[in-house]
Parts: C-alpha cells; structure tokens; sequence
C-alpha cells in the first residue's frame, strides 16, 4: 500500500468517481473493491464554494485540504468501531462557477439529485461554506418528493439570520422553503450573539437548541439522548460546522468563536449517536474548513476523522 503522500488523494483513499452530470458508473481505483455508485451507501462530494461567507473567506480550499488530512488513517481498522464494510466513493469535487451563487447552488443539487434519483446512494458534502447544505436539502427534498427531513445541527452560529442567502441565513432560508421539518431540528454547540428575533423565529417553529452553555453541565450522554428524542427514527440530515469546535481545536475556519467543543467532546457525541444506530441519517456534511488560517492541519484533521468516524459508526459490521 502506497504511502499517504503518494498519488492524488481522493478521501481515505476510497474508489474515485467522475463528477457528476456525467454519472459515470465506471471508474478507477488505487485499493478496494471496485464500487459502483449504485453499490454505494455514501457519496462523498466536495463542494468547494465559499462566495457567502460574512467574514473570512476560504473554504473553497476546504475538500482538498480533507482529502489530503485522510490520507492518516485510510490504513487499517477503524479503533472503536472495528472492521466494517465501507461502502463509499468519492464522487470528486462539484463544479462550482465563481461569482454565481445560484448557478453553483444549482449545480450541487444537480449532482445530489442525480445520484439520489439514480442510485440508493445518499449524499456527503465537504464543504465549502455552509451555504452548500441548502444545495443538498433542495436534492433530498424534491428529487424523490420526499417529506423535509429533521436536522442535527452542529455549530457556533445559528444560521437563522434573516437576509439574502449564505452561510448565515442558510437554514431560515431551508425552513422557509420547507426543506427540513423544524419540529425535528435541532442546534447543538451554539454561542455566538444572534438577532432578537431568532428566538421567536425558533419558538414559532419549534426548534430545539441546545447552546453551549447547556452543553457545559450535561455530559455527553445527556446531549446525544436529547438529540435522539428531537430527531427520532425518522430521516434526518446530520449537519456539522467545523466552528463548533473550539479555536484551539479548529483555528482553520472563516467565524471561530471561543468556548467550544474539544475535537474529543463532539466526535464522543457523534460516536454515541452511532453506536445507538439512531438517527437514520439521509445525508451529512461537513462545513467551514478554512485551510489558509488553519495550524498544522489540525482543524482538515479534525474534519477528515469526524467523517471517517462517520463512514465507519453508520457502516455494517462485516458478516
Ligand atoms: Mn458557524
């Protein structure tokens, strides 16, 4: 096996698909089995948008800046949660058209729509700023007609602004568009200042929140048994902003807020909620990873082992 700085690395060194439009079912491989999109459980794209962003750009460099932080643990078993049968591939970046947010927008649903229509694949976005999850909500929502989904929401911010669309207003504007049912939503890690209004908006809608405060005197534990009981056994969307970690932990992100989770703390809730196979997850992300101001690669580290947990919690033990 080629040494991880060998080769163009696709995510965990897992079979590499063309982008979409062109739904290729061939393609080649470096290790594994050969997979076919519609064998897949999981598609991994790379979306590497970030012209919504309110303060500092550069998630654009985020996809890459994973693939590449995978390339430490693609080389054995997983530790806690042993073999499993990964059924993923990454399906390579999105096309993204600079300066036309609604085209690139467009373009990302496009591809989700196209693999959840064809295949029984469900979708993996490497973000990117956070704006890219409506892209995937609008796939999930209309290409099968399907009910909106519930959402755990990771992140510093709540999103919830009113305005124009980006990464702030990213899941006011998901609700209004009826993508996810805000009664199986719900926000965890949140302690950035927010707008008045968002506390009606929530109580209107039902959303829960659990705000970084909450977090600090309940264990892990009791943090992911709340989550279950908002989101149920129903399809939900699991939605992670790389700035619910701390600085220390995620320096590498365009709004970091101080006070937030050690990479441990949520990658021990996240292992919690898989364990427990609950939620029934239709699509996840990972958003906000912003290699320029990053240290050492720690916050593409802590991004490409939050997703490889993931491969591995929601996988099949081998039979
Ligand atoms: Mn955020």
């Amino acid at each position: 096996m080629s040494p991880p700085y060998i080769g163009y690395p696709s995510f965990l060194r897992l079979p590499r698909a063309t982008p979409l439009g062109v739904l290729n079912p061939d393609f080649w491989h470096e290790n594994g089995p050969k997979m076919t999109f519609s064998e897949a459980e999981w598609v991994i794209f790379g979306a590497p948008l970030d012209m919504a962003v309110t303060n500092r750009a550069g998630a654009r460099e985020g996809p890459r800046s994973i693939r590449n932080a995978s390339m430490n643990f693609y080389d054995g078993n997983h530790p806690f949660f042993g073999p499993r049968e990964i059924r993923a591939i990454d399906g390579g970046d999105i096309e993204i058209v600079p300066g036309d947010l609604k085209e690139s927008l467009r373009m990302i649903k496009e591809n989700v729509d196209v693999l959840t229509k064809m295949t029984g694949a469900k979708p993996i976005l490497i973000g990117g700023e956070h704006t890219v999850t409506i892209a995937s909500l609008r796939a999930l929502r209309h290409s099968k007609t399907k009910p909106p989904v519930g959402l755990i929401h990771f992140d510093a911010h709540c999103d919830l602004w009113r305005g124009a669309l980006g990464h702030g207003t990213v899941f006011h504007h998901a609700i209004q568009e009826d993508l996810i049912d805000p009664r199986r939503m719900i926000q965890v890690g949140l302690r950035s200042p927010y707008p008045s209004y968002v506390d009606n908006f929530r109580d209107l809608n039902g959303i829960e929140v659990i705000s970084m405060a909450t977090c600090d005197i309940n264990t892990i534990h009791c943090i992911a048994e709340h989550i279950r009981k908002v989101v149920q056994d129903q399809p939900c969307y699991l939605s992670i902003d790389v700035d619910v970690l701390d600085p220390a932990f995620a320096p590498g992100t365009g709004t970091p807020e101080a006070g937030g989770f050690s990479t441990r703390e949520l990658m021990s809730i996240l292992r919690y909620l898989y364990q427990t196979k609950c939620p029934n997850i239709v699509g996840m992300d990972i958003v906000e990873v912003s290699p320029a101001y990053d240290q050492s690669e720690i916050t593409s580290l802590a991004a490409a082992q939050i997703l490889y947990d993931f491969l591995h919690g929601t996988a099949k033990e081998p039979s």
